[in-house]
This record gives C-alpha cells, structure tokens and sequence, in this order.
C-alpha cells in the first residue's frame, strides 16, 4: 500500500522529498489540490471542505497513511480528518519550539513566515501559548510567496524585492532561527538565507514530520524493509502539465537548483 501525501499544490513535495530519501521501499502517491489552490485566499470553512474532498480522493486508493504536507490545511482540519478516518494521519506545524531552543541558547530571537492562514488560526496561537518566551517569536505571513512557487518562479531580483519588502524595518540580526512554516517555502531556502546574517539557521517541518511517519509506520508494522520505491504524482484536476510541473519541482529539490 501506498503512503498518501497531499497539499493544495507545488509545497507539499518538499515533504514528499525528505520521505522519498527516508523510505527506500516504500511507495508515495502525491495528490495537489490544484482546483483550489492556492487556500490562502480561501475562508477557513472553504478549507476545510476542500481537504475533506481531497482526502476523501486519496483514501479512496487505499493509502496506510496520510500525511497532510500542508501548515494552513492542518491548522484548519486535521482534527476532523482525524476524527473521520482511521488511517495514521499526520500533520504539519511551524517548527516554532525547536527553533526557539537553538534561538535561546544564541540570546536571540525566533522569526516565523508561514501563510496569513495559518498565523491566524487557534492551533498556532495555541502552540504560541504552550511556549514560555512567546515574546521572542515574530510572525510575518508571506502569502504571496505560495503563487511564486507555483509559478516556479525563481527570478532572483522579483524575489529579493519581495522578501525585502516583507522584512523592512527589521534588524535581521536579532534572529538565531528562521522557521520555513509553510511547505512552499523550502524551494526559497537558499534566497532567503542569502538574505540573513550567516549564522542564522533555517528550520521547516519536514524532517520532524517524516521521523514521526516513521514512528507511527513502525508502531503499527506497517513500515516495508523491502520492495521497489516508486512515486505517483496525481491532482484534483488531473492535468498533465500540472503532473509534468510537480516533477520538475520533485527535481527542483532533487538537484538543489532551486538554491
Ligand atoms: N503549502 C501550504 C502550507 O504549508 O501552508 C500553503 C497552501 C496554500 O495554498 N496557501
């Protein structure tokens, strides 16, 4: 059986990278919700009713697990997907605690960018809540970030202008750790750290996400030791070129040419 991963689009293959260099032998099905995308200028109760389709497609073809590679549509809905299915579902979430450890110990503070949704919603101001030094936390949404990426657009000088207009006014280096919270993000890394003081250090969900798919494929034995890998890439609209672009952003990451 496969293992499902899902995101309104492009962003979600960031986390399907780390898993595809984790699982040797398992095999991934991509599903980008690409009639909707992107879900950052959606209400939340939009949101949550197109996770619930998307999800509701990819159960269909039997997946062991899903792991929703999306920040917003985990804040929105992983409850009610929990509630609904009983596959292992797994979810993202700004790497904000881990990132202020490394901040603390470097007397600095912590920088968030996710999207607009996302900082909005009760799961990250509960998360905010959970932290003792929240106020060391800033939080700048980069909505428009998530239409860059699903453009491919790389263009150096349209994103520095971008970026720089997002942080105007900040001292950069008052920042140990910078928290990549929404999956888009991770195909900018190497721009925005070019951006920040060299010891500034990035962190995304990615890894967290994929040690805990390990752990709950292991728990329930359901992890394969054996077998060939293969990845599927599919989408809510099921447009070829859309499938052509979620490979080359797979080989994007793949070769770090997006750095
Ligand atoms: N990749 C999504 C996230 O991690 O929040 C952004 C989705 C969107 O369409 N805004």
């Amino acid at each position: 059986m496969k293992i499902g991963f899902f995101d309104s689009g492009l962003g979600g293959i960031s986390v399907l990278h780390e898993a595809v260099k984790h699982f040797p032998n398992e095999s991934f099905l991509y599903y980008a919700d690409t009639l909707h995308v992107p879900y950052g200028s959606k209400t939340k109760e939009e949101v949550k009713s197109y996770v619930l389709q998307a999800a509701e497609e990819i159960i269909k073809q039997d997946v062991k697990a899903l792991v929703v590679a999306c920040n917003t549509a985990t804040s929105i809905a992983i409850e009610t997907l929990r509630a609904t299915y009983n596959i292992p579902i797994i979810g993202m979430e700004p790497a904000a605690k881990p990132a202020l450890e490394i901040s603390r110990s470097l007397n600095k503070r912590v920088l968030v960018f996710a999207t607009s949704l996302t900082l909005k919603q009760a799961k990250y101001k509960h998360l905010l809540e959970t932290i003792d030094d929240q106020s060391l936390i800033d939080s700048i949404p980069l909505q428009e970030l998530v239409q860059y990426c699903e453009h491919l657009n790389f263009d150096q000088d349209t994103l520095k202008a971008y970026f720089q207009s997002k942080v105007q006014g900040l001292d950069l280096h008052q920042y140990g750790t910078v928290v990549l919270g929404c999956t888009h993000f991770p195909f900018y890394r190497g721009l925005l750290r070019d951006m920040f003081p060299p010891t500034v250090q990035f962190i995304d969900g990615s890894i967290g996400t994929v040690k805990r798919l390990e752990y709950v494929l292991k728990e329930r034995n359901m992890l394969n030791t054996a077998g060939e890998q293969s990845v599927t890439f599919t989408s809510s609209t099921g447009a070829k070129e859309y499938e052509q672009k979620m490979k080359k952003a797979f080989h994007f990451l793949e070769k770090g040419k997006h750095e």
